[in-house]
Order: structure tokens, then sequence, then C-alpha cells
């Protein structure tokens, strides 16, 4: 892969990788899952060659949803998925609040939508993280809860914690979806300090190529590069 590491001083900086696989579930991907992203599927086979890299940490986030979850349009009479929004309110400080969109019910517990897609090469996965967990908190990013004063607790992410542990210097991101987790996944680990990438190729948008243009430029704004695998094969 392709990217330019920053030294100021000309001295070589540590370059300690870490990969995270965001999402890769049935429920993202074509033909039947029910918030399936185009070309979900077709990511796979990148992913599985940055899988063979030695990266310090490879971690699988995924979308772990209680059937009662604020998300699904479903659990809100009258609401339409895609279309309908609801506003979230931290129970604990009103102040707190956020607008969030609505889905079909996906990746709930215990269902097949929840599977990661049998084709990854998941034995590579050295700590997968469960996010969504909170029925009342839409999370996309895998790193924290938009609600965070205080957090609670059912919507706590080890991921930071994991990252510090493979003492991380770097954070590669790919997977579903660009435009949602992916993109607030990089966001969140760029904010907490690591130099983040989002491998283009390894991701696909519920809103398509516009919204990746979108997502591109908001990640960038936030010092999170966008980066290219240099070919279908990955060299290691
Ligand atoms: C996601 C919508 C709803 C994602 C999760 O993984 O990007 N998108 N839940
Ligand atoms: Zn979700």
């Amino acid at each position: 892969m392709s990217h330019s590491a920053d030294t100021t001083d000309g001295r070589a900086s540590p370059f300690r990788p870490a990969l995270l696989v965001v999402d890769m579930q049935e429920d993202f991907c074509p033909p039947e899952g029910a918030l399936a992203v185009e070309g979900g599927r077709d990511i796979v086979p990148l992913i599985n060659d940055l899988l063979q890299l030695p990266f310090v940490l490879k971690v699988a986030t995924k979308d772990h949803h209680p059937p009662d979850h604020v998300s699904f349009a479903s659990n809100h009479p009258g609401a339409q998925p895609f279309v309908s929004t609801t506003t979230i309110v931290n129970p604990a400080n009103p102040r707190e609040t956020y607008e969030t969109r609505l889905w079909p019910a996906h990746c709930v517990v215990g269902t097949p939508g929840n599977a990661l897609v049998p084709e990854l090469d998941a034995a590579r996965v050295g700590h997968v993280v469960l996010k969504g967990r909170e029925p009342r908190v839409e999370m996309y990013s895998a790193f924290r809860s938009p609600l965070r004063d205080p957090p609670l607790a059912s919507a706590v992410s080890d991921l930071a914690e994991q990252l510090a542990a493979a003492r991380a210097t770097d954070v590669f991101v790919v997977g579903l979806a660009g435009d949602y987790c992916v993109k607030n996944t990089a966001l969140d680990s760029a904010r907490l300090g690591w130099r983040t990438y989002v491998v283009e190729e390894g991701t696909r948008c519920v809103g398509g190529d516009r919204a990746w243009a979108e997502t591109v430029a908001e990640m960038r704004a936030e010092g999170v590069e966008v980066v290219h695998a240099d070919g279908p094969e990955v060299e290691s």
C-alpha cells in the first residue's frame, strides 16, 4: 500500500500499524443483507490480502444490536427506514442530544445477518469489538458512544485500550459502511491521536460515490488520510 510517513526531524519514527475491519457482516452485504451496501462483498479479497500483512493488531468490529434498538425504523411507529430520523437524548444529561437516521432492522444479535461474512479470513483477526449493544444509543464509531457524559456502561468499547496495549502508532481502516461506521471510526481514531488512514478500495458507502466524495472531504479536514491499495495483489 502507498502512503507517506511524516518525520519532522528526519529520524525514523516508529511505525506500528493496526488494522480495523469494520462491520463486514451479512446484513451489510448483498444479495440478502437487510441494509446491504452496494458492492459490499466485493471488498473482501482486498481485506483478506491486508489481513496477511504484519499489523501489530488486527481488529474486526461488529454492529451488534438488540431487537429494540433505537436505530430501527420498525421501533418507531410511522417511521420510514432511510428517510426518517429520531432524536437521541442522554437520559443522564439531556443537554447531550443528537439526531440520527433510522434503518431497517439489521445485525440483530443471534440472527444470520449479524454474522461476519464467511469469506472473510476471520482466523487472522486478533480482537473483536461489538458496538451498538445499548438499545438507546446509535453508535457508528467503534471507539465510543456519542453520549459520553457520563458514558453508558453498555455502550463502552475497549478499542482504544487494545490499540494502546499493542503500542499501535498508525491505524488503517477498511470495511462497511464508508459513510457511517468507517468514517466515524476513522475520525475518532484521529481525534484520539493515532495517524489514521482509510484504504479507499477497502470500503463502500450506503450513499454510493457521491457520499464517498463528501466523506473523503470530511475525513481529510480532520487529518484522516485516504490511501490506496497498490493493485489487485497487495505486497507483503
Ligand atoms: C452502519 C448504519 C447503521 C455501519 C451501522 O456499519 O456503517 N450503518 N448501522
Ligand atoms: Zn447499526
